[in-house]
Formats: C-alpha cells, sequence, structure tokens
C-alpha cells in the first residue's frame, strides 16, 4: 500500500468516525477500531482501501447471488435509470419494469402465489406482511385473531413490526419492544436441543416436539386470537438453524387445524439459495404469504417483494376497497429493472439446478471432509450454499462453550485475518457465498476456515 493509500484510508476513517452512525456497532468501540473501507467488488471477491483482497462467504449480507460487479445488471439498471428514473404506482399508474418483474416473480412462486406487492427491504416487506395479515382477519370479521407467533432464534427485520417479530431478544431491550400482541415459540435447534434439557432426543422426534410447542402455544392463547406464524424456512442469522425434516409438515397440520396463518420468511432462502428458488420449495411448505428481498436483486438495487398466497389474494384483492398501503419508492422503476434482469441471469446461468446438484453438493462435501472430524467442531449441516459449524466444547456431549460468541469471534477474526468474511453466530461458523462460487474459490473457502479453526482450536488448547 502507498503513502497516499494510507492517508486516505485514514482520512475516510476520520470522518466515518465523526460522522456515520453504523447498524448493530458500539459506536465508541467502532470508532477506536477505524473501520475497514471496502472500495470494490468482482465476482465472489472484494477489496478495501488497502488493496487487501477478501474472499466473501457471505454473499454480503447473504444477498448478492450472482456475486460482484456484473456488468448486465449494472446496464439494466443505468438504462432504465436514464429512461425513468423514477415514478410511483400510486395514481393508476405503473411502468414496465415492475409489471414485467411481477409476472416473472409469480412464475417462480409457489402454486397459488399469483399477486405480489413491492417494497424496499426485508424488514419493510415483513411489517406489510403482518399489516396484510391483519387486514385479511378484519375483512374476515375474525377482528379478535390479532396475536402474531413467530420463533425463538428468528430474524424478522428492525422496524416495529419486524423486530417485534424477531425472536432473537438482544434486539428488544433498547427499544422496549415486542410490542404487545407478538408471542415467542421455541425454534427447531436440534444441536442445542441437549444443553436446553430436552436429553438425547433424535432429530425426528425433536421435529414433533417443537412443532407440538406451536400447538400447546396456540391452545394457550386461543385459536380465536392467533393470527399468523412467522418463520423461516431455515433460520439464518438466528444461527443458520435447520427443523429436522418432521418439523414443517407437522407446522402446517397445526396452522391448518386452527386457522392460524403461515407467513414464510423467505429473505435469506429464496433465490437459489438452497438449491430451489424458494426454501418453499425445498422443504415442501405452502405458505399463505410469503416475504423476499436481498437475492430478489442480488442486494445490487434495495427492493422487496410480498407475494399473497390463493386465500389471502383472494379476500385482499377482492375487498372492493383502497388497499391503504405503499411506499414512494414500492416498485422503483430502476430496482424493477436491476432485480428483473437479475431473476434472467439466474436462469440464463442455471443457477438453481447448479446449486441443487453441483455446487451446492461439492460445497457441503468438501465441508464435511475438512471439518466434520475436527476436534473443535461439534456439526456441520447445510445444503445448498448455506452452511453451518458449530464449535464446540464437547462434541460427544453437544456441549457448548461457557461464554458464547467468545470462541467464535475469535474464530471469525482468524479468517478475516486470512482474507475471508465468515459469520459467527454465537460460536457457530456461517457461510453463505454467491451462487456463482467455483469449487476453487470454494476450496479456498473452506481451506480459511479449516485454518481459522485449527488456529482456534490451538488457543482453546483443543489441539
Ligand atoms: N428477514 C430475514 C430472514 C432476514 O435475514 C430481514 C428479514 C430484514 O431485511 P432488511 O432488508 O430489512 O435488513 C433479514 C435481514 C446478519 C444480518 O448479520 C442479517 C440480516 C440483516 C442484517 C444482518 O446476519 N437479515
Amino acid at each position: 500500500m502507498t503513502a497516499k493509500g494510507a492517508d486516505q484510508t485514514r482520512h475516510w476513517q476520520a470522518l466515518d468516525a465523526a460522522h456515520h452512525v453504523h447498524p448493530f456497532s458500539d459506536p465508541a468501540a467502532l470508532n477506536k477500531e477505524g473501520v475497514r473501507v471496502i472500495t470494490r467488488g468482482e465476482g465472489v471477491y472484494l477489496w478495501d482501501s488497502e488493496g487487501r483482497k477478501i474472499i466473501d462467504g457471505m454473499s454480503g449480507l447473504w444477498c448478492v447471488q450472482l456475486g460482484y460487479g456484473n456488468a448486465e445488471l449494472a446496464e439494466a439498471g443505468y438504462a432504465a435509470l436514464k429512461t425513468l428514473s423514477y415514478y410511483n404506482h400510486f395514481f393508476k399508474t405503473s411502468n414496465p419494469w415492475t409489471i414485467e418483474l411481477a409476472a416473472k416473480l409469480v412464475s417462480l412462486l409457489p402454486d397459488g402465489h399469483e399477486h405480489v406487492l413491492f417494497a424496499n427491504s426485508g424488514s419493510e416487506a415483513n411489517d406489510t406482511a403482518l399489516k396484510l395479515i391483519r387486514y385479511y382477519w378484519n375483512l374476515k370479521g375474525r377482528t379478535d385473531k390479532k396475536i402474531h407467533l413467530s420463533r425463538d432464534y428468528s430474524y424478522h427485520g428492525v422496524t416495529f413490526g419486524a423486530a417485534s417479530l424477531s425472536g432473537l431478544t438482544p434486539m428488544h431491550a433498547q427499544w422496549d419492544l415486542p410490542l404487545a400482541g407478538f408471542e415467542k415459540v421455541p425454534a427447531p435447534y436440534w444441536y442445542g436441543a441437549k444443553e436446553a434439557g430436552y436429553g438425547d432426543i433424535a432429530p425426528a422426534e425433536f421435529g414433533f416436539l417443537i412443532a407440538r410447542k406451536l400447538e400447546e402455544k396456540i391452545l394457550e392463547l386461543g385459536a380465536d386470537n392467533v393470527a399468523s406464524f412467522s418463520a423461516e424456512p431455515v433460520q439464518g442469522a438466528g444461527g443458520v438453524i435447520f427443523p429436522p425434516d418432521t418439523y414443517w409438515h407437522e407446522v402446517q397440520r397445526i396452522c391448518a387445524r386452527y386457522d392460524v396463518l403461515l407467513h414464510l420468511d423467505e429473505v435469506i432462502t429464496g433465490f437459489g439459495r438452497t438449491g430451489a428458488w424458494f426454501g418453499a420449495q425445498t422443504w415442501r411448505i405452502a405458505p399463505d404469504i410469503m416475504t423476499m428481498a436481498k437475492g430478489l436483486s442480488s442486494g445490487y438495487q434495495p427492493i422487496s417483494a410480498i407475494s399473497l398466497g390463493a386465500r389471502m389474494g383472494e379476500t385482499v384483492l377482492g375487498a372492493n376497497e383502497e388497499l391503504v398501503h405503499g411506499f414512494t419508492y414500492s416498485g422503483h422503476p430502476v430496482a424493477s429493472a436491476v432485480a428483473l434482469k437479475n431473476l434472467e441471469v439466474i436462469e440464463r446461468l442455471a443457477l438453481v439446478p447448479r446449486v441443487r446438484s453441483e455446487i451446492g453438493p461439492y460445497f457441503q462435501g468438501r465441508l464435511r471432509e475438512t471439518l466434520a472430524d475436527h476436534p473443535l467442531v461439534g456439526e456441520v449441516r447445510g445444503i445448498g450454499l448455506l452452511a453451518a459449524v458449530e464449535l464446540v466444547r464437547d462434541r460427544k456431549q453437544r456441549r457448548f462453550f461457557p461464554d458464547p460468541g467468545a470462541i467464535g469471534t475469535l474464530c471469525r477474526n482468524y479468517c478475516l485475518e486470512d482474507g475471508l468474511v465468515c459469520r459467527a453466530i454465537r460460536d457457530t461458523m456461517v457461510l453463505a457465498p454467491p451462487l456463482v462460487i467455483s469449487q476453487n474459490e470454494v476450496e479456498a473457502v473452506v481451506g480459511k476456515l479449516k485454518a481459522a479453526v485449527d488456529a482456534t482450536a490451538k488457543d482453546v488448547g483443543k489441539r
């Protein structure tokens, strides 16, 4: 790095510290350390202002399905910007890109999902879903159905509704959340079952048992008061928690039995991540309403969507009154153009079948071969290009380290020092690389993670 480069970095760090408040960060601690300034991205790689090349095992925030710097997406955005830089959908107007995007999206969605609304983030999509669920029950005359159920460890966003829905408890205290009417049920986190006091239960049985906790909660609150159950097909930010095979079938039986709407949050699992267009297809889930964001535009533009299943679509669209909801930027022409091109490119490159039967199995296989028997690793789990590696104190007894997050952070820092972005959620190392990752790049990711796990193991005397 040149002296000029170092000066530039320090200048940006000082300005950032002086004026820019970061998400999910302690401002004082961050400013003491100084931020890393990311200046460029290409494929699965990022570069910082000091010229360091970093391989991104997280697709940004689980979103750049196509990797960075895709020229087709850039050109699609530029063309739309030049042609119609902005217009809205409020006053009996629409635009070609949003119309085409809605139709394209519907062709990929689960059966019965024929209608979509657009917003700009996952949080907005989830707040919109909550409003539509409330509206649906009001239209049906079931005005007591007001309680929204969701799960421990879930992440649904940060706006008032979405944060109330989220089950990650640290998201609540600073803001006096959750709001009234939001209740939680346990997550189907089999690996943590023993530590949580469920004993040596088999995954299939645990899946049933945790689904039944939903039923117990519905009965406790009264089915007449419960509006919906919201869930990610796989819990992402909560620790990449894969439900046992028995779970989703049982959950759907329960929702149907008690007339509770099923809201599926596909913000992470959508757009090929698990080897199908949606997690709904991977786990055979038939949701009443679905929310998506991130991979919809590969993160190139802020855009999210809410799709209505047959039952909600019929009722909401048949209400014969104004739907009093919408954002200035709902279905922005530029974001829509980029999302439309993104779906076209994912399809043309056959990335979804690639994740299902080529690169996904390769990635999962290499992770397991390299790490499953490591003395610090309790479990490697995953499907497609979504994976988690649990770092544990005791592999046999499935016991975690006493100070959750300390070991994970250590390992995460070793990864970053070696030029790999890998998330640590508590002591679970998490990967979700771009769908375009090559086999050689998978080798680089797995090799760097292995080196970081080795270094961590050495620090804790596990080698
Ligand atoms: N639902 C899910 C399942 C998500 O993962 C949101 C909703 C909210 O989306 P917006 O666009 O409002 O951020 C998310 C977002 C992390 C991390 O550290 C994860 C997310 C966002 C930021 C950080 O894993 N997921």
